[in-house]
């Protein structure tokens, strides 16, 4: 048999494993919101915890720890919801620990919930990194892969079994990354006994930022009724002064329900109504949703109630629900980035979900915070780098007016194994999930499906290919990207990306200290990529580490001065080419972050222009007088918006 014969009978079993295992999803995951008939009860605050330090992590399986209270299994400590584990102690062996943790909390559900048959009871968890499984009352509700989104599970009939008992829910996460997980990682033993202790190993990852772990995102039950909106699709466009929303509605519980659905205005004003499950609204005098910095009035946002009315086994059931909607197209030419048509200029940051002690736990005054300095940049953009950030980070960018390009946990994709078919179908579930949590978000204008995977191993182009049909076919309102640092000729994906997003690290990683080599190999790398594949490019990653305080002049590497000047020689490039098909610059990064230990990294990554505590470097003054003059140049801000003047 001929080796390429060979070939073409293994890329067919392949690609029907691929496709085999990959199910659609059942059921639509819309964010927890209350209305007249949905109740929200959060469980966030303080949960029993045990990490599993047994020698093969196991012994909470092999003795049910989930059956009776956490408490009676063991010490138990108190560990706050949401938060990383990983820093909340001080001790290095949970720091450090690599396995299964276990949450608990009881919680009492008011009572009509349990008495109200017509009620549905749904736990959520925002997200809980890596691996979970959830029980209640010792039975198992549910269990999820992946560290960024949200998983749920009905517990109605659970919790009525014994409607006089506390719902005691446990939680247990495991943080270990395998080849096949996303990011990938592997575990390494070491068994020389003359070096390591008995039982020693480690976690291998190939990204830069802390494996922090734990339940990261708000924990919680809601109820809707037993009949119910379970999904809505929207889709907007425009023509002349009239907005066009084409809605789809899935309803759970009922063949039949009688659907009203009402777009209002910031007001509260009808502006456009609908009886049928699905259909095209039609707005006149649309007010569109615009970029921050863009428009005098960003981020306008119109609400879709959605009202259902549904008859079943001789009940009447009535749902309602909300969802923000912001009608605005995204579109891509050779040379541009449109919104609404217009041309739309990314000059905006990369950003973690990371701070002191809270790891990656969602944290409002933190989320605030960064919100104010990114609007005090003059930032009108950031990349979700590198996996998705909660949903109520989303929500903030549709009513702010921030840009968001929406990436997956693919970073780290450098081992060949990695790009096998348990991957490339693990990968197309994530982005499944991601799709369907993020399609309504009028903020998010393009998915990434990975950070610098190794792209130019051979194949790479048949993941890309696979993993970027499937995503377009999944919305084929937005473009799709992966963020590449390989070389422009060897890059197997970048044919089948709608945007090239390049990172690069010139004068840092390569050819250390020499920022007079930046404008030549700058150059080279924008005409190179635009040469060979005529697609827009944003420069998605560049930057340099600063501690700071810490000053040479003439600059050194790592002192606030060399930061600055290699950023500014970036700049220099920048403005020639955004007059050509440059369409984009995100600084690396917004805000110093955690990473494993390693001898280039002084307790984690310093390429922030804000530190970990989120006070300027030098930095952060460099870009914001950037930002903004880019801001009254490319957006269309009427003179009394252009800002501040004195900068
Ligand atoms: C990169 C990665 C990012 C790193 C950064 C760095 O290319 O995408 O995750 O943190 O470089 O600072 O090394």
């Amino acid at each position: 048999m001929s080796v390429p014969g060979s070939f073409a009978v293994l890329r067919v079993l392949w690609l029907l494993s691929v496709f085999g295992t990959v199910l659609p999803l059942d059921g639509g995951m819309l964010f927890p919101r209350e209305s007249s008939s949905r109740e929200v009860k959060e469980l966030n605050g303080l949960w029993d915890f045990r990490a599993d330090g047994s020698p093969n992590r196991n012994e909470g399986f092999e003795k049910a720890w989930y059956k009776r209270r956490l408490a009676e299994t063991g010490p138990v400590i108190e560990m706050p919801v949401p938060a990383s584990y990983n820093d909340i102690t001080q001790d290095p062996t949970l720091r450090d620990f690599i396995g299964w943790v276990w949450y608990e909390r009881e919680v009492f559900v008011p009572a009509r919930w349990i008495s109200d048959e017509g009620t549905r009871v749904v736990l959520r968890v925002g997200s809980a990194h890596y691996y979970s499984i959830v029980w209640v009352n010792g039975e198992k509700v549910t269990e999820h892969e992946g560290g960024h989104l949200p998983f749920e599970a009905e517990i109605s009939s659970l919790i009525r079994r014994d409607p006089m008992k506390p719902c005691r829910i446990t939680i247990a996460v495991n943080n270990t990354l395998t080849l096949e997980t996303l990011p990938p990682g592997t575990i390494q033993y070491m068994n020389d006994r003359t070096r390591y202790p008995d039982g020693f190993f480690v976690q291998n990852i190939y990204f830069d930022f802390f494996n922090y772990a734990g339940i990261h995102r708000p924990v919680l039950l809601y109820t809707t009724p037993k009949v119910y909106v379970d999904d809505i699709i929207v889709e907007t466009n425009f023509m002349d002064n009239t907005g066009l929303v084409r809605y789809k509605v899935s309803v759970q519980g009922a063949a039949t329900a009688t659907l009203k659905v009402t777009l209002m205005d910031k007001d509260g004003h009808c502006v456009a109504s609908a009886n049928a499950p699905s259909g095209v609204l039609k707005v006149v005098d649309v007010k569109l949703w615009w970029p921050y910095l863009m428009h005098e009035n960003p981020g306008y946002l119109y609400s879709m109630e959605v009202h259902l009315i549904a008859v079943s086994e001789s009940s009447t059931y009535e749902d309602v629900y909300t969802l923000p909607v912001g009608i605005r197209t995204v579109n891509v030419t050779k040379t541009q980035f449109l919104v609404n048509n217009k041309p739309f200029y990314f000059h905006g940051v990369n950003k973690h979900e990371d701070s002191d002690i809270r790891g990656k736990g969602l944290d409002w005054p933190l989320i605030v915070k960064d919100f104010n300095l990114i609007k005090w940049l003059g930032a009108n953009s950031f990349r979700t780098s590198h996996y998705p950030y909660a949903e109520e980070i989303l929500q903030m960018c549709d009513r702010h007016g921030i840009v968001v390009i929406d990436e997956c946990p693919g970073v780290g994709i450098k081992d060949i194994r990695s790009f096998g078919n348990a991957s490339l179908s693990h990968h197309l579930v994530v982005m499944d999930e991601l799709v369907r949590r993020d399609k309504n978000h009028p903020s998010v204008v393009m998915w990434s499906v990975a950070n610098e995977p190794a792209s130019e191993m051979p194949p790479a182009e048949f993941y890309f290919k696979t993993l970027i049909k499937h995503t377009k076919a999944l919305d084929h309102t937005r473009p799709v990207t992966y963020i590449t640092d390989s070389n422009y000729a060897r890059d197997k994906g970048a044919p089948f990306v709608d945007v090239v997003c390049v990172n690069s690290y010139f004068s840092w990683y390569h050819d250390p200290g020499h920022l007079e080599v930046i404008p030549i190999q700058l150059n080279a790398q924008f005409e190179n990529w635009y040469g060979k594949y005529k697609k827009p490019i944003i420069q998605s990653e560049y930057g340099a580490d600063a501690l700071p305080g810490l000053h040479m002049d003439p600059p050194m590497m790592f002192t606030e001065e060399y930061q600055n000047a290699l950023l500014q020689s970036y700049h220099d490039v920048f403005d020639q080419k955004r007059k050509q098909y440059v369409i984009g610059e995100l600084i690396w990064n917004f805000a110093d972050f955690m990473t494993a230990q390693a001898i280039h990294r002084v307790v984690g990554n310093k390429k922030g222009i804000f530190t970990r505590q989120r006070q300027p470097k030098a930095a952060a003054f460099i870009l914001r007088k950037r930002y903004w003059r880019l801001a009254n140049e490319t957006g269309r801000l009427p003179p009394w918006t252009k800002y501040p003047c004195s900068l």
